[in-house]
């Protein structure tokens, strides 16, 4: 046995599957997963003094790559001057007035400590706001483990194979409503029903979580015109894009603006945060300057305020312009491995997220997403992972590029997918 596998079976003994967060348990993909010692750039070494190129990124946050100086540099600085306050401080001024220049849609934010605790309490805001109780989101799409959101969810949810979550009650059910993505016909369907009743379309404006799905043409601009029409909310979940697809977030790659944003992950530079946010109107709602309640031990953590605002400082147009470059080679790379392979895949890719599907057609949706081949993914997980390439464990992930990969990298990627797939 590993000293991976000998911490794995002791964490079982007192975590839940022996992991804090579903997905991390390889149970799609199987065997066990390797307990990480250390991060750098783009390898993560395991317990067994095993070294990874790293595709998990951490699910989003490690955009620059690990343990990047300036960054541990910068949080080093703020635990010296302690870890928490339970009071204001500076940075969180400064990570929101930051946050306000680059994402004009958003006037206001608000702090929090994930990206569940951000889509939830934009939820409560848009009910609030427009006193009506229906929220509308996609299959496939994840937006964090609120009750209401585990409806047809994506990620961990779509991983595991579970319908919905049990302890979801049909009180907390009974107002969410989820249909396919990209398909501007069920939304209006939707719409046509029950629109006076519509608070909120929640959207990830490129799906991450069931597999990277982009947005088809249209569809971001027409959910934009039927919230207008039906007087509802357009809520951005940029939760996993915002930052990474474009240095606005996806709100500014297609040009679409919502009436709020959740955020996470990059803007906390791998330490806990989340946020929502939007006009000065609606957060004003927003306790204690409005009525809708909404609070936080840790929000604002001068830890993770350091570390966001120091990863934002650092990410410049140079580096989305290189992290274009390497997830386009990355890319085509994959595609011209399969082929050499004589094996039909579909390589999905906004910026410096993407995914391999086995698939022979466009992933367009969730349906799509499941008609995928999910035991060859596990077989070219299995495959990279014991050459040293640590993909996501799940087909229905996004694959991150960091600005640490570099050429070398990207081409050693591709020659061991080359063997792998030529192996399958
Ligand atoms: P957290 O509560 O995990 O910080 O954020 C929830 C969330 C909300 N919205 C979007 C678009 C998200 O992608 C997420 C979380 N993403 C998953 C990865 N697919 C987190 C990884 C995990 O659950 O272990």
């Amino acid at each position: 046995m590993t000293i991976s596998d000998k911490l794995f079976e002791r964490a079982k003994e007192v975590l839940p599957g022996g992991v804090n967060s579903p997905v991390r348990a390889f149970r799609s993909v199987g065997g066990s997963p390797r307990f990480i010692a250390r991060a750098k750039g783009c390898t993560l070494t395991d317990v067994d003094g095993n070294s990874y190129i790293d595709y998990i990124g951490s699910w989003g946050p490690m955009i620059l790559g690990h343990a990047h100086l300036e960054v541990i540099q910068a949080v080093q600085r703020a635990a010296m001057l302690g870890t928490s306050y339970g009071a204001p401080c500076p940075a969180e001024v400064q990570l929101a007035e930051l946050i306000v220049e680059r994402m004009p849609s958003v006037e206001k934010i608000r702090f929090v400590n994930s990206g569940s605790e951000a889509t939830m309490s934009a939820i409560r805001l848009a009910r609030a706001a427009t006193g009506r109780n229906v929220i509308l989101k996609f299959n496939g799409c994840y937006h964090g483990h609120a009750d209401y959101f585990l409806i047809q969810a994506g990620s961990g949810v779509a991983t595991l194979g579970l319908p919905d979550s049990p302890g979801v009650t049909e009180g907390s059910a009974r107002d969410t409503r989820s249909v396919e993505y990209n398909s501007l016909d069920e939304v209006k369907a939707v719409f046509d029903a029950e629109g006076a009743n519509v608070a909120a379309v929640i959207v990830e404006p490129v799906a991450g979580n069931m597999g990277v799905v982009p947005p088809e043409d249209g569809f971001l601009m027409g959910l934009r015109k039927l919230c207008d029409k039906h007087e509802a909310l357009l809520i951005f979940d940029e939760v996993m894009t915002g930052f990474r697809v474009d240095a606005g977030g996806a709100q500014q790659l297609y040009g679409i603006k919502p009436d709020m944003t959740t955020l996470g992950k990059i803007i906390g530079g791998g330490l806990p945060v989340g946020a929502y946010g939007g006009s000065d109107e609606l957060m004003k709602m927003i306790a204690p300057e409005g009525n809708v309640y909404q609070a936080g031990t840790l929000s604002g953590n001068p830890l993770a305020m350091a570390a966001g605002l120091k990863t934002l400082q650092l990410l410049e147009d140079y580096i989305y312009q290189n992290l274009e470059e390497s997830s386009a080679k990355l890319t085509a790379g994959l595609k011209s491995a399969a082929e050499s392979a004589g094996i039909q895949v579909v390589v999905q890719r906004v910026g410096s997220m993407l995914t391999l599907f086995f698939t022979d057609r466009p992933v367009r949706n969730m349906q799509d997403a499941k008609a995928s081949d999910h035991k060859r993914f596990a077989h070219l997980f299995n495959g990279m992972i014991d050459e040293g390439v640590h993909l996501p464990p799940s087909g229905y992930e996004a694959w991150f590029i960091s600005a640490a990969h570099d050429e070398g990298t990207i081409e050693k990627t591709v020659e061991t997918a080359e063997k792998v797939l030529k192996g399958m």
